[in-house]
């Protein structure tokens, strides 16, 4: 072979028909041949040397590949195709060298470590998602109470201005006309802000100092509805399963103020118990509870001061209930963990027991841990909650 011919291309090609590699870096000036890689099997690139103008092969000292000839299919390592090697010279024209050999499979490693990142994404991806839709959920619930916080604390407010319709005797001393008012409010509040079934079956309370006979609020019409819808609709026999708070929550908006209806979609409404009485429902489809009074609840409230003195009764303008404080009705989600974390059939102490209002329905309200045990303040339990009684939450 002649000086000015190269032969890496067309005379390894033409032999072997296995050397792909040959290719001519323009920028680098350098002709990258062919090397067989045992492992890979692969024929991989030698390298021209500018000075000595001469192709290396990596390995050996031929500069081309050829078929064992074996039938074994598989490329021998460089052996030398032509006699005298040192005559190559760089091809004039590289287009027509043949291009280095393209991989068509991945190593084994390669692979192991492609689906290690791949899985180390996946997973970094899937927490991400879960904490995204975690934290629609919340949004979502918190949209849901803001909304029938509106709507009940409305209501809630109209009492202050409320007129109750008892006949006080003339004569009677204007401290206990205030007594009975008091407790007629609070009777009214009780029918119509029903928490639960209770509040809906019972007849009105008997109220102080009256005879018998006129000692009665006349039953509110909305409490008569509460009441036909209650006896209308099946309940649920087990009652620990039956969410009767957020049934009669559902029930005062939707008989009491219906209007506000339209500002629900479908999503926030179920019947989580399957008994026919719906609920309104938090982002992770558990009912909405509604305590109408939730004293317990103060040691959690950024609105619910215990405080008789500086957060009194709204309602007792005449402070005949010296341990009065203002009670704020409860909207809760259980939030997050899916536990109430609320007792709501606790009773608590809350009116003074020593006047004639200590009868008055309390509804009790405890806090505990989702082990059962009571919780202590700034625990995340009820702490997790999503409430109206959160100020940012509202
Ligand atoms: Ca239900
Ligand atoms: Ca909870």
């Amino acid at each position: 072979m002649k000086s000015g011919q190269w032969s890496v291309v067309s005379g390894q090609r033409t032999f072997s028909r296995r050397v792909h590699a040959a290719r001519f870096d323009p920028f680098s000036r350098r002709v990258h041949a062919a090397r067989f890689d045992p492992f890979s099997r692969r024929v991989h690139a030698a390298r021209f040397d500018p000075f000595s103008r001469r192709v290396h092969a990596a390995r050996g000292s031929g500069f081309g590949a050829r078929d064992s000839k074996d039938g074994s299919g598989r490329v021998l390592c460089l052996q030398s195709l032509i006699p005298n090697p040192q005559s190559l010279i760089l091809s004039p024209n590289p287009q027509s060298l043949i291009p280095n050999p393209s991989r068509s499979a991945f190593t084994l490693v390669e692979m192991l470590v492609t689906v290690t990142i791949i899985g180390i994404l996946a997973a970094m991806s899937f927490g991400a998602l879960q904490m995204a839709r975690e934290a629609a959920r919340e949004t979502a619930t918190k949209s849901t109470i803001a909304k029938l916080n509106n709507v009940v604390m409305r209501r809630y407010e109209s009492y202050a201005t409320r007129r109750v319709p008892i006949r006080i005797p003339p004569g009677m001393l204007p401290r206990l006309a205030a007594e009975i008012r008091l407790a007629a409010i609070r009777d009214l509040m009780r029918m119509e802000m029903p928490e639960r079934y209770n509040d809906i079956i019972s007849d009105p309370t008997p109220l102080p100092y009256l005879p018998i006979g006129s000692n009665q609020l006349p039953e509110p019409a909305l409490h008569r509805l509460y009441r036909d819808r209650y006896n209308n609709t099946p309940q649920n026999p087990d009652p620990t399963k039956s969410p009767a708070h957020a049934e009669c929550l559902y029930m005062l908006i939707s008989i009491g103020s219906p209007e506000a209806m339209e500002q629900f979609n479908q999503s926030e409404i179920a019947d989580t118990d399957g008994y026919g009485g719906p609920e309104f429902v938090d982002g992770w489809g558990k009912p909405i509870y509604f305590l109408r009074w939730a004293p317990g609840c103060s040691l959690y409230s950024d609105i619910q001061p215990a405080e008789p003195i500086n957060s009194h009764d709204p309602f007792d303008t005449r402070n005949v209930d010296s341990a009065g404080y203002k009670l704020i009705p409860l909207i809760f989600s259980f939030g997050r963990d899916g536990v109430a974390n609320v007792n709501v059939g606790h009773r608590v102490n809350f009116f003074d027991s020593t006047t004639s209002l200590a009868p008055t329905s309390i509804c009790g309200f405890g806090l505990y841990q989702n082990n059962g045990a009571p919780e202590p303040a700034g625990s995340t339990g009820a702490f997790g909650n999503i409430t109206n009684h959160h100020i940012e939450q509202r």
